[in-house]
């Protein structure tokens, strides 16, 4: 059964391989008005080709939406206070932890040994801004917090064992 399989294989493989050659033999002899269809089909070509990079542009332009997520250094201005923060495992170090509401906050973000994910959360379920605290970089993130409050920070970014327990508070209070 075995040796009926193979040379059955076999048979059909050389058939096949027998018609790819001949398709291939036959390609290279152009016949009658295959010039003709050459050129109208390349015609087309072109003009799909660059109605197809119009409409991608345009389509790309008119289905874009503002940003989602809130400015970042770039976006936003001059700082009223910074404040460092820097990820461990397993916990974080900020250099001050108040500020005033309505201030325009500076963190600048960054880890001693692994990646963490330095998450601002207000009331628990609504996270307020995030950015990824790295070895080696200081991330900048602006925020403008508009209500009093504390805001946990927790750590977004699963790295360990004792992930769970990397939490911080900011508090923001009514300026005076
Ligand atoms: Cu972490």
């Amino acid at each position: 059964m075995q040796d009926l399989a193979w040379t059955l294989s076999l048979v059909l493989m050389a058939v096949v391989a027998a018609v790819f050659l001949w398709v291939v033999a036959g390609a290279a002899t152009p016949g009658g008005d295959a010039a003709a269809i050459g050129r109208s089909s390349f015609l087309w070509r072109a003009r799909l080709f660059w109605l197809v990079i119009v409409a991608g542009v345009v389509i790309s332009f008119a289905t874009l939406w503002e940003w989602p997520i809130a400015g970042h250094a770039t976006a936003a201005g001059k700082p009223d206070a910074v404040i460092r923060a820097v990820g461990h495992q397993w916990r974080w170090e900020l250099d001050r932890d108040t500020v005033q509401v309505g201030q325009l906050v500076e963190f600048q973000i960054t880890a001693t040994d692994v990646n963490h994910g330095f998450a601002i959360y207000q009331d628990k379920t609504t996270m307020v801004a995030q950015a990824q605290a790295m070895p080696g970089y200081v991330n900048k993130l602006q925020v403008r917090f508009t209500q009093p409050g504390d805001y946990e920070v927790l750590c977004l970014e699963y790295c360990g064992l004792a992930h769970h327990v990397m939490r911080a508070v900011i508090k923001v209070r009514a300026g005076s």
